[in-house]
């Protein structure tokens, strides 16, 4: 074996979101992810989150299990139609419950890190996120969240993954609310960083030292030929609306130019108005990096069924059958994320200074059932191992990164598969008992060494 050592202060954690997790939705409103949920075939196994996996009511004993892997960061997002009312008032009861998770959190020691949007979006507002009003409501319920639990919280996430807040979900008609609208998923797009910025805004106002973020989620495009001009164009458009649309904006204050031009008539006229890139462009201190695979494409013929790559439906994924799977049907490519966090480092956190911040990273792996006896996950471990190397490479060759948050800390709702995919540390049975599976003890022995080790063919 070999070892990678971490350095000092380096942070260790996990991540999940509100809906996901929670359950209890009799005691909030109802999100657009309630809505989706009820549409005939559009969750995999016809589930929903009214219970999820009780976190409401289990919170003390998550923490407590947190608490006992030795977690150094917990990050967690709030649910917008838990905390506030249609009227815009705050629901006590729905706020009170994140005061009591931060309070058990930091009476565990254990650092919490707010996200304030992982995609369960007040179904009473109208338009979502093609409304520009969104943005402004966004803002609104920022500061009420930071009023009652800023005196704790110190690190900040606005908005997780606006790519499938947008594309995934207006234009790939695959997350709520289900559409299949290119200029709606710009709209989308920019009114989100217009709610980040917003936010931002607020945020610093109100809380000059707070640390303050955004996560995106990354999939590397590759060429199929990298000879070949044809699909080296596809990679260009699939990376501008996947990944351009938002570092660019956000880092450098401008949108690319190519994604405009390419998005032609569904860039909504008048969308981006005075003032509105300042804003989204203001400082922040973290670009959080959600990381799972990357992907390879050549160019074809378009797509007949909607697609989340607007600018790309001649996009075709190739796949390369020598790589290993998750149970997702994602590529397991190491290499790519250590080359994407090099490159981010490169060209804007470094320049920005700013850092990067791992705050999703992990394997959907078919577990047996818990049913059946201790769940001995190795090839999680195994990604997670690769995956923790590549970060390690990252940092070696230069980029600033403080923080990784594995996806996720407990099995649980997994969007339009439902519940049968499964990306937990931790394994949930039948009777939501939690049961640590293989993976959980061997990232506790990692947070307490920070040393990873590696069997010397890796
Ligand atoms: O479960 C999701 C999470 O909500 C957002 N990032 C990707 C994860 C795995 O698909």
């Amino acid at each position: 074996m070999s070892d990678l050592q971490f350095p000092p202060g380096f942070r260790w954690g996990a991540a999940t979101s509100s809906f996901q997790i929670e359950g209890a939705a009799e005691s909030r409103g109802d999100s657009i992810w309630d809505e989706f949920c009820r549409v005939p075939g559009a969750i995999a196994d016809g589930s929903d989150g009214r219970v999820a996996i009780d976190h409401y009511h289990r919170y003390r004993e998550d923490v407590a299990l947190m608490a006992s892997l030795g977690l150094d960061t917990y990050r967690f997002s709030v649910s917008w139609p838990r905390v506030l009312n249609p009227d815009g008032s705050v629901n006590p009861a729905g706020m009170g419950f994140y005061d009591s998770l931060v309070d058990a959190l930091c009476a565990a020691g254990i650092r919490p890190w707010l996200t304030l949007y992982h995609w369960d979006l007040p179904a009473w507002l109208p338009g979502g996120w093609t409304n520009r009003a969104t943005a402004d409501a966004f803002a609104d319920y920022t500061l009420r969240v930071h009023d009652a639990l800023g005196d704790r919280v110190r690190i900040w996430t606005t908005l997780n993954e606006p790519w499938c807040a947008s594309f995934l979900s207006y234009a790939g008609g695959e997350h709520a609310p289900g559409h299949t609208d290119a200029a709606e998923a710009y709209a989308a797009a920019h009114h989100l960083l217009l709610g980040h910025g917003l936010a931002v805004r607020a945020l610093r106002a109100a809380d000059p030292d707070a640390t303050l973020g955004l996560t995106l989620n990354f999939t590397p495009a590759y060429p199929a030929d990298p000879d070949s001009p044809a699909d080296a164009d596809v990679v260009r458009r699939v990376d501008g609306t996947s990944h351009r649309i938002f570092t660019d904006p956000v880092f450098r204050g401008e949108y690319p130019a190519d994604v405009i031009a390419d998005a032609g008539a569904a860039w909504p006229a008048d969308l981006v108005r005075a003032g509105d890139l300042e804003l989204i462009s203001a400082p922040i201190e973290i670009l959080g990096v959600n990381y799972y695979t990357s992907q390879q494409f050549r160019a074809g013929a378009d797509a007949a069924e909607p697609t989340p790559h607007p600018a790309a439906p001649d996009a075709v994924v190739v796949e390369r059958p020598d790589l290993a799977r998750t149970d997702m049907g994602w590529e397991v490519t190491p290499d790519a994320f250590r080359d994407l966090l090099i490159g981010l480092h490169r060209d804007y956190t470094g320049p920005a200074g700013s850092s990067l911040a791992i705050t999703e990273n992990g394997a959907a792996i078919d577990d047996p059932d818990p049913a059946s006896g201790p769940i001995d996950d190795v090839e999680r471990i195994d990604y997670l191992r690769g995956h923790l190397r590549a970060v390690h490479q990252a940092m070696t060759a230069g980029a600033g990164i403080d923080t990784y948050l594995v996806w996720s800390l407990i099995d649980n709702f997994e969007w339009a598969f439902g519940y049968t995919k499964r990306f937990g540390l931790v394994a949930v049975d039948k009777e939501l008992n939690r049961l640590p599976k293989a993976s959980a003890g061997w990232y506790s022995e990692l947070i307490r060494t920070a040393t990873l080790c590696l069997p010397e063919q890796a």
